[in-house]
């Protein structure tokens, strides 16, 4: 037995939502009166909404109560919904639509795991909704990356045991939950941070059915 479904991370592999909540994040900073850089922005990646909100304060040395904060996340999520209502397929990152049809054309199940709670909105705008078989998202999932449950439910719906499942990540802690999840893992992004993929390529112009199918 071999490659049976791939799960896809969505911000990051399949399109670039991180340049969104750059923005939605540090308009929320500036209201705080705090800096925020694209650097700190790169911690965020593939973390829930909340647990960011959590470091940008922790990185303020700000403290407040939780009721606060929801409302703070609130805001940022208003304004980031207002940017990604906009995108279109021109925001599909490279060699993504390519790979998805390759796929479903050799019926391989596509799943998403995603942490985000947006992931249906995105993936209805830019059109990427009918290759998915299975969605798993933020408002599915109880534990955030690197547990693997985003994973695993995805692979779960999907009827296909995990280690026939290949997971694309440009997280680390997304990596880490697929290697938990006793699957196989492809690193979108630099090998440094991602180098416990078995691959770790630029972007999926890089791969094609028979790269995923040489993993097994
Ligand atoms: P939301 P992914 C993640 O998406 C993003 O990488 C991360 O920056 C974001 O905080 C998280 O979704 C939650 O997003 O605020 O829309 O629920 O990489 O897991 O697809
Ligand atoms: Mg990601």
């Amino acid at each position: 037995m071999g490659l049976e479904a791939c799960l896809f991370d969505l911000d990051g592999v399949l399109v670039d939502t991180a340049k969104y909540h750059y923005l939605a994040w540090k308009q929320l900073a500036n209201t705080l009166g705090l800096d925020f850089t694209e650097k700190e922005n790169e911690q965020l990646k593939g973390i829930s909404r909340v647990e960011s909100l959590r470091k940008i304060l922790n990185w303020a040395g700000m403290e407040m109560p939780q009721e606060k904060q929801d409302e703070l996340a609130s805001l940022k999520n208003g304004w980031y919904v207002e940017m990604i209502s906009g995108m279109t397929q021109n925001e599909v990152l490279p060699g993504a639509l390519k790979l998805l049809d390759e796929l479903k054309a050799n019926h391989i199940k596509i799943g998403l795991g995603s942490a985000s709670k947006n992931a249906k909105l995105i993936l209805d705008n830019t059109g990427l909704k009918p290759y998915f078989d299975a969605l798993v998202d933020g408002n599915i999932v109880s534990k955030s990356k690197p547990d693997p449950e985003v994973f695993l439910r995805g692979a779960e719906l999907l009827g296909v045991s995990p280690e026939y499942c290949v997971v694309f990540e440009d997280a680390s802690a997304g990596v880490e939950a697929a290697i938990k999840g006793n699957m196989k893992a492809i690193g979108i992004g630099n090998e440094e941070e991602l180098g416990e993929a078995q691959l770790v390529v630029e972007d999926l112009t890089a791969i094609d059915l028979r790269t995923i199918q040489n993993l097994f």
